[in-house]
């Protein structure tokens, strides 16, 4: 099938519309950042650097880093940036820009996220990482793509312990990649499920002058137990990240470097030491095998 110039938008130099990169210029291990400032923070790390490019809040470094060729990516903030990201650099390996059709053979990206997030149970402090082993999306971006949702009893039994009026939202939650989750967990982090949400604040459950609409969602989220499985933190990209890679047949995981308890009131000292560990715990775990 052929993509209209309206669908798949390819920029006059052959890049794609809003990442600005080439399909040869893509790695096939990618770490994805929120803050484009962040992005540096990991190659600063790297043996080689290829380019740099910045469009928008998407900002991009390919390079190398023990031998291992890594593309760092900056989303932004929200799940909106993941749907550009997410297929845009899909596009960039499956779909041929010269005849604008899908290709026969697929490539599966390795696609990681590094974030900051905040934890909800009082026993996860801060300066601790946590793997998200599932994210949970309350943000809807899922819902336009697929009803046939991954893990439904799992979102259908948190919906039921909200109890939220049908105005709120339905809750959708997809799956961390396995492998990807063995390789780069450790004694050193946290295995945890993640909620991600549409904001900041009232998605949050944060009231600074206006109150969410259940100011009890927290203390819900941190009390539901399925089948010995708990929630344990908040932010605002992970559940698109795995429900995207799952569809499109990429391999995803989300690493979470814990800045601030929500449960106690806690925010981290010193947030950027917490990341700038989390960035090397990462990338030696990714390298680990090609040494
Ligand atoms: C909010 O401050 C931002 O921080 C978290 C949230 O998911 C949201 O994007 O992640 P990043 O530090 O990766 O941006």
């Amino acid at each position: 099938m052929w993509i209209a110039e309206s669908e798949l938008i390819i920029n006059p130099d052959g890049s794609i519309y809003h990442l600005n990169l080439k399909p040869e210029q893509l790695a096939e291990t990618i770490i994805t950042v929120g803050d484009p400032d962040r992005v540096a923070k990991v190659t600063d790390l790297f043996d080689s650097i290829e380019f740099t490019v910045q469009k928008r809040e998407f900002k991009t470094t390919t390079g190398s880093f023990k031998g291992k060729r890594i593309t760092v990516i900056s989303t932004g903030i929200g799940t909106d940036n993941i749907d550009i990201v997410f297929n845009e650099l899909d596009a960039l390996v499956n779909i041929d820009f010269e005849t604008r059709t899908i290709k026969e053979k697929k490539t599966s990206l390795q696609i990681i996220r590094i974030g900051t997030s905040g934890s909800i149970q009082a026993s996860i402090p801060v300066g601790s990482f946590l793997i998200s082993e599932y994210g949970i999306g309350f943000d809807g971006l899922m819902h336009f793509y697929d009803k046939k949702h991954q893990e439904l009893e799992f979102s259908k039994a948190l919906k039921d312990h909200l109890q939220w009026d049908t105005h709120m939202t339905v809750p959708y939650t997809y799956k961390a990649d396995p492998e990807l989750v063995n390789q780069l967990s450790s004694d050193e982090i946290v295995n945890g499920i993640t909620v991600t949400n549409a904001g900041f604040y009232g998605p949050q459950g944060r009231q600074l002058r206006l109150q969410p609409t259940d100011p009890k969602m927290n203390d819900k989220l941190a009390s539901f137990n399925y089948n010995g499985k708990q929630i344990t933190n908040l932010e605002m990209e992970t559940a698109a990240n795995y429900g995207l890679a799952f569809l499109l047949g990429h391999k995803t995981v989300s690493m979470n470097a814990i800045i601030a308890n929500r449960a106690i009131g806690d925010f981290s000292p010193d947030p950027y030491a917490v990341v700038k560990n989390l960035i090397e715990y990462t990338l030696n775990k990714i390298t680990a095998d090609s040494k």
